[in-house]
């Protein structure tokens, strides 16, 4: 029998001709897939900023991680729903969440998206940026359930479901992927392996090394793709959202890839403690963002003043948004206590 999963690195891999594809992307989609990435990478440090002179946000860094959820989500278009999961923050401005809303909410004040009840688990119901539950792999049964909302409004919507790889080894993300599989839900579940959950490394929790493997199961095609490299992911990723949005069934995608950074606030191991330095500064050295910045220097396609500029206009950005932020206000008891069920 012929399985339906597709490592990526045989054959696309191949046929991929770097610099012809890139044209064909263009220079402002690519430029715009920066930019975010660039914004993304400002909103974290901001973040950090903010923690260091002792505000209380729940922060998971997205440094080094940035370009999965950006390139996936620059497919989206406003009917499409996003299903995220706990890593950084690089699919909510990726699908347009405003950051000066998003840190508003991280710092729990009303002029935030959700009124500063929501906090790290934020969403956005307008642009179908869904909240996600607290609860490791939580998430990924409700986007099989949106899957069936797609399918039942019989366009070409789908939703993007991102997760960890620490998340693909929990009963629900099987019980989620069997589902979509049997139905042909218009679900694309991205994997971002990042070799971590928290401390312990890949090999210790899990007894395969490539995720994708596990769309076999599901009778799903499976992708295995560089996750830092945004033009093979924009290549790779183009063909799978027309594959989901023709009604042909969900994809599970595997984005190879490394936090720079501890897992989450807590974490002061980050460097020489449960990994190497060596082991970070090789994937440092990977990082998306001057990659990609290398590859439109290269082809041409952009220039140091395009960068120049991008990059202060995420500082401006952000410096708005810490005013804004700042400026907003604690919900009140009475405030706390509205949209229960009970209302
Ligand atoms: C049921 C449950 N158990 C444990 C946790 C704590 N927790 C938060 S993130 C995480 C690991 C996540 O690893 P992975 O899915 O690989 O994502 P990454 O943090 O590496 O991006 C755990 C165990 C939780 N949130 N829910
Ligand atoms: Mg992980």
């Amino acid at each position: 029998m012929e399985y339906p999963v597709k490592v990526t690195a045989a054959k696309e891999q191949l046929e991929f001709k770097r610099e012809e594809y890139a044209k064909k992307i263009g220079s402002e989609r690519l430029l715009s897939i920066y930019r975010n990435m660039v914004r993304t990478m400002e909103f974290d440090n901001t973040i950090e900023d903010l923690l260091l002179k002792g505000h209380d946000i729940v922060q998971h860094n997205t440094r080094g991680q940035e370009a999965t959820p950006i390139v996936a989500a620059s497919f989206l278009g406003e009917e499409d729903y996003l299903m995220p999961y706990h890593r950084g923050w690089a699919w909510a401005i990726g699908k347009g969440m405003e950051p000066k809303k998003m840190l508003a909410e991280l710092l729990n004040r009303t002029n935030g998206y959700n009124m500063g009840r929501a906090g790290a688990q934020l969403g956005d119901y307008d642009l179908k940026v869904m909240g996600r539950p607290g609860i490791q792999a939580a998430h990924i049964p409700i986007a099989t359930g949106i899957g069936f909302t797609c399918k039942l409004n019989k366009a070409s919507q789908v939703c993007l479901c991102l997760n960890g790889n620490g998340s693909s080894n929990a009963g629900n993300f099987y019980e989620a992927l069997n589902i979509a599989g049997t139905f042909k839900l218009p679900v694309l579940y991205i994997v971002e392996n990042n070799l971590y959950e928290i401390f312990e490394p890949i090999k210790d929790t899990t007894p395969i090394e490539d995720i994708a493997l596990r769309s076999i199961g599901s009778g799903m095609p499976g992708y295995i793709v560089d996750g830092n490299d945004v033009i093979m992911l924009y290549y790779i990723l183009n063909d799978v959202y027309d594959y989901v949005r023709s009604g042909n069934g969900p994809v599970l995608v595997e984005a190879k890839t490394y936090r720079h950074e501890g897992h989450g606030n807590s974490d002061t191991l980050s460097y020489g403690g449960y990994r190497s330095k060596e082991e970070v500064d090789e994937w440092i050295k990977k990082d998306p963002i001057p990659r990609l910045k290398k590859d439109l220097l290269e082809l041409n396609m952009a220039t140091e003043a395009d960068f120049e500029k991008i990059h202060k206009e995420a500082l401006d950005e952000m410096m708005e948004a810490i005013e804004y932020a700042l400026a907003g206000v604690y919900p009140t008891k009475e405030e706390l206590l509205m949209y229960n069920y009970v209302d």
